[in-house]
């Protein structure tokens, strides 16, 4: 079991992560990409797919044409934990934007 951050962490993984907010309805990180169209949408969703599959950490996220939106949240804790933060992490890194 993990816990979940709290509000002082959870404000701290915000301040650093300026890419992200918190989606409190949803119990998440929350982040949207544009990209150029629907090919490049794809091609970015498979590459952090295998990111995140890597970390054992999935992503909730909807595609329309070019749009990402993805929200971090860990089933487990029933909230954010230090796995979004280390997987928003990484997304950044695949796509700083
Ligand atoms: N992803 C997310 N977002 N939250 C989880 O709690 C979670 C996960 N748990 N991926 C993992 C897989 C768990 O089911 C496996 C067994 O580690």
């Amino acid at each position: 079991m993990i816990s979940p951050l709290t509000t002082d962490e959870l404000n701290a993984a915000l301040g650093e992560l300026h890419r992200w907010s918190h989606d409190a309805e949803r119990r998440a990180l929350y982040r949207e990409i544009r990209v150029g169209d629907f090919a490049e949408a794809m091609g970015l969703m498979i590459r952090i797919g295998i990111e995140a599959d890597k970390m054992d950490h999935h992503p909730e996220w909807a595609n329309v044409y070019n749009r990402i939106e993805i929200w971090l949240t860990t089933h487990d804790a029933g909230n954010v934990s230090v796995r979004d933060v280390a997987l928003a992490r990484r997304i950044d890194a695949v796509f700083p934007g």
